[in-house]
């Protein structure tokens, strides 16, 4: 199983993910993860990436590009993976299938959780992390509207992308999720 979570932030990646990780046995990347390890360890890429994320925007492509081959590169994408929170760009999407072209693991499914933006920011404003402030939540809204948003019909277009109410009992939506990964697989 080689799928992605696809969705607005604070719609539900990182909350779900955690449970088809348990459920599914697969690795999972989460590329919000890395960067935030990375800014509590005080790198040159954390002091970078700290100021990006607490704005609200996106880390630049190349340097996502370079996280994400580095990390698929020390799994078996054979085994599985769920890749939580990337690709967030279209070009992101479109390197991450060239990279899984070239080892014939193409992926099989995209979930996409439908939160719409008043819950959102109820949510984010709730979990109170570094970059979850109303003027950083609706940058990072718009962001995705404007960057992540194309994604949709790019996986949409490829026949792989499935939508999942990402609203409601958190226990629910995971069936549901379930229920369409045990489908598409
Ligand atoms: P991420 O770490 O991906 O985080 P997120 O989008 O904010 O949240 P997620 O959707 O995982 O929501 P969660 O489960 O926590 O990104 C952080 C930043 O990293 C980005 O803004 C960007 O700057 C950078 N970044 C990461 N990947 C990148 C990439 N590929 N390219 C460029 N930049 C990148 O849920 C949110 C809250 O809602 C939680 O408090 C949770 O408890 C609650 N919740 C979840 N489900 C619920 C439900 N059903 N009902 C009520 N509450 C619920």
């Amino acid at each position: 199983m080689r799928i992605v979570l696809l969705g607005a932030p604070g719609s539900g990646k990182g909350t779900q993910g955690e449970k088809i990780v348990d459920s599914f046995g697969v690795a999972h990347i989460s590329t919000g993860d890395v960067l935030r390890a990375e800014v509590a360890a005080g790198s040159p890429l954390g002091i970078q990436a700290k100021q990006i994320m607490d704005a609200g925007g996106l880390v630049p492509d190349e340097i996502i590009l370079g996280i994400a081959r580095e990390r698929i590169g020390q799994l078996d994408p054979a085994k599985g993976f769920m890749l939580d929170g990337f690709p967030r760009t279209l070009p992101q999407a479109v390197a991450l299938d060239a990279m899984l072209d070239e080892v014939d693991q193409p992926l099989d499914c995209i979930v996409l959780f439908d939160v719409d933006d008043k819950e959102i920011m109820t949510r984010l404003l709730a979990r109170k992390r570094a970059d979850d402030n109303e003027d950083t939540i609706r940058t990072r809204l718009q962001v995705y509207s404007d960057q992540t948003a194309p994604l949709i019909s790019y996986y949409r277009d490829q026949g792989k992308l499935r939508v999942v109410k990402g609203v409601g009992d958190v226990d629910e939506i995971f069936e549901t999720i379930r229920g369409v990964l045990e489908d598409a697989i």
